[in-house]
């Protein structure tokens, strides 16, 4: 797989990415309200890159089940004076959390160098068009419907293929409207028209998805899934998260996503030095396999 590239920055196989989330907004789910002053939304940053933020993500609109949809204008003017403040200031990249080719637009022409898009390019025709002409690296995020409806969308046969199928179109469709193979990575969006079971399920058997050949992307942080399962409030999802975070990394994710950098980190830090240590252990049985099909090939079965 080629390194992962966003900005001058390169992942370079040194361990996974922690992207901190930045919600400013009114509404988000865990932390609306707490960063919608563009002073404490640079503060935030500011912290998060402290404690080991790889990246930022910036967003203007939240996505909760149920959330209200807020008009580009609004959203955009949200976003852009936080993200030019973090680029100018604090190095390191920013990406921009949004459906909306205009507000990406925006935030691109403020210094963002990624675009997270959780409506798996369904909202907005345009966006893919100003991803692949500014040349930036995009998530394509799985969800179905919209925040409004998107829990009468948690219907799967097999939850893990379908996610797979319809991360592979858009990956597809992504390709045909110009961006590079190498610029796009897939999340397959924990909580978003999924029930805690089937979110539960993705992050078990995350390795099929990495057999698409991108980078993974998993934000699992302090949501739903984790309060259904364990009774925790949304102030108090910390080791739940840390769980997920670990599975996620263990599994093949290559970035996660999270509200509480610092510890996230040290989680996907031990994840990640897990899975380094259990490749020798692949390796060697991928061989063994081999010569015992080569056995089988020949006869010597016994
Ligand atoms: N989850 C949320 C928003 N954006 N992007 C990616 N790639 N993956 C995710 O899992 C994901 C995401 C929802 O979390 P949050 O931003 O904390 O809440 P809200 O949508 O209420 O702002």
């Amino acid at each position: 797989m080629e390194p992962l590239r966003i900005g001058n920055l390169e992942l370079d196989g040194r361990g996974p990415w922690v992207m901190g989330v930045l919600n400013v907004t009114p509404d988000s789910f865990s932390d609306g309200g707490r960063f919608d002053d563009p002073g404490r939304a640079f503060e935030q940053a500011r912290r998060m890159v402290a404690e080991g933020a790889d990246l930022i993500d910036v967003g203007g609109e939240s996505t909760r089940p149920a959330s209200r949809e807020v008009g580009a204008e609004e959203e955009a003017s949200r976003v852009v004076g936080v993200i030019r403040r973090i680029v100018a200031e604090l190095s390191v990249p920013v990406s921009i959390d949004t459906r909306k080719a205009a507000v990406a637009r925006a935030a691109i022409e403020a210094g963002a160098s990624l675009v997270n898009d959780v409506s798996l390019l369904r909202h907005d025709p345009a966006l893919l068009g100003v991803v692949a002409s500014a040349g930036v690296p995009i998530v394509l995020m799985h969800s179905r419907g919209t925040p409004a409806d998107m829990r009468e969308h948690a219907r799967y046969l097999d939850v893990v293929a379908e996610v797979k199928n319809e991360l592979a179109a858009a990956l597809d469709r992504a390709v045909e409207a110009g961006v590079e193979r190498s610029r796009i990575w897939l999340d397959p969006g924990i909580g978003f028209a999924k029930t805690a079971a089937q979110s539960v399920e993705l992050l078990a058997r995350l390795d099929e998805l990495a057999a698409l050949g991108q980078p993974l992307v998993v934000g699992p942080s302090r949501k739903s899934f984790i309060g259904e399962i364990t009774g925790a409030p949304v102030e108090d999802r910390l080791g739940g998260t840390a769980a997920a975070v670990a599975i996620a990394v263990l599994k093949g994710a290559q970035i996660v996503r999270v509200h509480d950098v610092g510890l996230m980190r040290q989680a996907a830090r031990i994840a990640w030095a897990a899975r380094q240590a259990q490749a020798p252990a692949r390796a060697q049985h991928a061989e063994s396999t081999r010569y015992e099909s080569a056995a089988t090939r020949a006869g010597g079965a016994s």
